[in-house]
């Protein structure tokens, strides 16, 4: 049986429908802090109550954990304490539990907000300097350090992706720097103006949230021996700047303006690489995307406006 914990987040809701499809609902648990959670096997679970994770994965026989619970960039900076306890004490309590437990397989997202300024700006390589300038990227940072240990000491079989700002609207992103690019859409459909909190020029990677699931399944069903890194796997979409997204909706809404009221979030965005080189991906495990930026606005606007 498969958890997912965080299953009500951005990618938690996209990721418990896949797999329920492909498993069954009858082998998903899906669980969240909020108790308002529903479909079958809802769990209401605390990603930092050890003792509640371990008693719900014995009763429930969880052979895979998906951790998705994370606080994002820009809420990590207004309370950086919670930020880290939730990134990387939940992280630290799902490895210890795959060790105690002998799990599988666990997978755990990281994100490009591990690289600082002095990462390369263009095509940003697996292997490129990391220093991250947010407490949610110095989590991410170490906790990829803590999936690596736990590999290399325990054999814990836990896989992970450097995800990129990701788009959806199945469900709302949470206190992202790049949460414009959902907001954006709808803003384009409800009021035909989106105000942006970043640079019209800032060029940031991005990926279509099909793409970042298929990702994850295609990562988890790789023959092991086939997964050559095991901090975090860099991966890439498509890399576009506000400018791009609003030219791209006026293609569909032709009326629509954009202006900028750069925020805080700005700064986190300038710290982060423009595009990233998934060389290593590709290679391991095949990894090749699905959407640009037309296919994907495309999308997005049939789907919010249906
Ligand atoms: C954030 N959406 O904005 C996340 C992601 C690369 C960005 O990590 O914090």
């Amino acid at each position: 049986h498969i958890l997912i914990i965080g299953a009500l987040g951005q990618i938690g809701t996209e990721l418990t429908i896949a797999l329920r499809e492909i498993h069954g609902e009858a082998n998903i648990f899906a669980a969240d802090i909020q108790a308002t959670g529903s479909g079958p096997n809802y769990l209401c679970l605390d990603a930092l109550d050890h003792q509640q994770l371990e008693k719900v994965v014995k009763e429930h026989g969880i052979n895979q954990i998906y951790l998705l619970a994370a606080m994002l960039s820009a809420n990590g900076e207004k309370d950086i304490n919670a930020a880290w306890r939730l990134n990387v004490q939940s992280l630290m309590s799902v490895l210890q539990i795959a060790k105690e437990q002998k799990l599988d397989k666990v997978f755990w997202p990281s994100s490009i907000a591990i690289f600082g300024h002095n990462a390369a700006k263009h095509n940003c390589r697996q292997h490129a300097r990391a220093e991250p300038v947010t407490v949610y990227g110095i989590s991410k940072k170490a906790g990829e350090h803590f999936c690596n240990y736990y590999f290399e000491h325990y054999g814990v079989d836990v896989r992970s992706l450097r995800f990129p700002g990701l788009i959806s609207y199945t469900a709302p992103p949470g206190g992202g720097t790049t949460d414009y690019a959902v907001d954006i859409y709808h803003q384009a459909i409800k009021n035909q103006h989106y105000s942006c909190f970043l640079k019209e020029d800032c060029c940031l990677p991005m990926m279509y949230m099909p793409d970042a699931i298929r990702a994850i399944l295609e990562l988890m069903d790789a023959p092991k021996e086939n997964i050559t890194i095991r901090t975090s796997y860099n991966i890439a979409g498509m890399s576009f700047a506000p400018c791009d997204i609003a030219a791209a909706i006026k293609k569909h809404i032709p009326d629509f303006t954009m202006d900028t009221q750069v925020d805080f979030r700005q700064a986190i965005a300038q710290s982060w690489p423009a595009s990233i080189d998934d060389a290593q991906a590709s290679a391991d495990w095949g990894w090749k995307p699905g959407y640009d930026l037309q296919s994907m606005t495309k999308d997005m606007l049939e789907n919010l406006q249906r």
